[in-house]
């Protein structure tokens, strides 16, 4: 074998028997990886105190094995469940769940929505590459309505969720989205996302040029990025835009605060 000429240092939060990682050429998991490590590298968390919980898919792989920390890799869909009875169980881990779209909003969908309304102490950080990814690229439920996929090859039909409105209406008080690609802003909220008291959930939307982009015609990592950046608005931005030049674009940023609802309430029978 001949050796590299280049060593890359690798992170010390990271396994080096891991790498390199099983992610496809342009598949933005490993800047989420990446972006994760050095968001904890921000805060003052104990990392011998903290468990990485995910389910099964190409995004359940970015805590294990590559995080040289207490990992749980579990069933297809349930990482939320088993960090809840980890976070019941022991209150002084700080938890944290990364994991896909598919796992966390289709087959787990049940156990996210009710981790936020009860408000449990979890960060939940979902992977979203609008595809089941592992699996050949079969529709999600965040597939966008005329996407092709394994499942949809003249197009889905059906309207995916918008994870922040889903998040924030099931009671979540700390919501954000970004894409990888604006990984500075990524970080930061990575980073406030972790500190946060009570759950916390991060979408980071992340290019699948092996099954999205073949199917949808978006040959390179580089029109990924051309789509995304169009796609994609800040939400400082797009909030002073008028209504109908809004629906134009998916706003990214956080939406944090007491998100309070008439039904909080007691008896209101
Ligand atoms: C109970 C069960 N149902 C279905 C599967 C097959 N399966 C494995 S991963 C996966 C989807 C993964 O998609 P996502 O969570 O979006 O992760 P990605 O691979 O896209 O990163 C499916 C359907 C399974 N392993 N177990
Ligand atoms: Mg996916």
């Amino acid at each position: 074998m001949i050796e590299p000429k280049i060593q890359h240092q690798l992170h010390p939060r990271l396994r080096p028997e891991a790498f390199p990682t099983p992610f496809c050429s342009g598949c933005g998991h490993g800047i989420l990886l990446g972006a994760m490590v050095r968001a904890i590298d921000q805060t003052e968390l104990d990392w011998d105190q903290m468990l990485f919980v995910s389910g099964i898919g190409c995004a359940a792989w970015i805590p294990s094995p590559h995080f040289a920390a207490d990992t749980l890799h579990t069933l297809h869909g349930r990482p939320v469940a088993y960090a809840t009875g980890a976070v019941l169980a022991n209150p002084r881990l700080k938890v944290v769940v990364i994991s896909g779209d598919g796992d966390l909003t289709a087959i787990g969908g049940n156990h996210l929505i009710h981790a936020a309304r009860r408000n449990l102490p979890l960060t939940v950080v979902c992977a979203n590459n609008r595809i089941y990814g592992m699996t050949g690229g079969q529709t999600a439920p965040t597939t966008c309505c005329g996407d092709i996929t394994q499942t949809s090859p003249f197009g889905a039909e059906e309207q995916p969720f918008d994870l922040r409105r889903l998040m924030e209406g099931a009671g979540a008080r700390f919501v954000a989205r970004w894409t990888v690609f604006q990984i500075h802003p990524l970080i930061k909220t990575l980073t406030r996302a972790l500190q946060f008291k009570g759950f916390s959930f991060v979408e980071a939307i992340s290019p699948c040029p092996t099954h999205y982009g073949k199917m949808n015609k978006i040959p390179t990592l580089g029109d990924f990025r051309r789509i995304m950046k169009q796609t994609y608005l800040d939400k400082k931005k797009w909030e002073k835009l008028p209504i109908e030049e809004q629906e134009k674009f998916i706003p990214t940023g956080e939406w944090v605060g007491s998100l309070k609802t008439n039904l909080d309430q007691e008896s209101r029978l």
